[in-house]
């Protein structure tokens, strides 16, 4: 239930600097130009603040981020990232054609749901002493998919030459793919699109680089 009360709190985000998922929705907020509150969930520290009871009672599926907007906590980056494009909706980040929307959707379904799940911490940590190789592998399948799809779709960026869903999506797998060394020249698309995207504000200030919870050696 939404109370017009709650319509005027701040949103607040449950979050990890280093997050991919957490960064999506910093980006989401940056270029709507929306203020919001951060508190952050250490996904390693203490065996990981996600895992605890508190945190539970935010997201019943312990990962970041969540975020608390309009009276209701929300899980799940591209639906957080679809309420705020409905509830606040300039600039778009979905086009509004039906075809269109379904193809900037489904660029972020090749990242949120056949790339990132597979470098998940959990994940990781069951794969072992291969967990190096493991990313590369499934970073790079998708990134093959991905170069392909976006060669037909992009224009400046990865859905013509709006900025989408899609490219809140793509940077921040671009980062996690150079944080396991993927050679993205083999990927001239994904790199281009990702060099403009790190040119714009909203993708500055949200960086992993400069958050409240970004230890001082990571700092930039
Ligand atoms: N589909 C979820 C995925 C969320 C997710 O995987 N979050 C990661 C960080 S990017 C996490 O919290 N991992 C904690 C863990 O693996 O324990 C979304 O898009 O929000």
């Amino acid at each position: 239930m939404r109370s017009s009360c709650a319509c005027l709190m701040k949103p607040v985000l449950h979050g990890y600097f280093r997050s991919s998922c957490s960064w999506r929705v910093r980006i989401a907020f940056a270029l709507k130009g929306i203020e919001y509150d951060q508190v952050p969930v250490n996904l390693v520290k203490d065996g990981g603040q996600q895992l605890t009871d508190q945190y539970r009672a935010v997201n019943p599926m312990q990962q970041v981020p969540a975020v608390t907007i309009d009276g209701i906590t929300l899980s799940q980056s591209l639906a957080i990232i679809q309420y705020i494009d409905e509830t606040r909706p300039l600039p778009r980040l979905l086009p509004v054609d039906p075809q269109q929307r379904a193809q900037v959707r489904m660029i972020s379904d090749v990242i949120a749901s056949g790339i990132q799940p597979l470098q998940n911490l959990t994940v990781l940590e069951k794969v072992g002493s291969e967990k190096i190789q493991w990313a590369q592998h499934y970073i790079n399948k998708g990134f093959n998919a991905l170069e392909s799809i976006l060669k037909q779709t992009s224009g400046t960026y990865c859905f013509g030459n709006e900025i989408s869903m899609a490219d809140i999506c793509l940077a921040p797998q671009v980062y996690n793919a150079e944080r396991y060394k993927v050679d993205l020249d083999q990927y001239p698309t994904i790199k281009r699109i990702n060099q403009t995207l790190m040119k714009i504000e909203a993708f500055k200030v949200s960086h992993p680089s400069c958050q409240p919870d970004t230890p001082d050696q990571m700092k930039a």
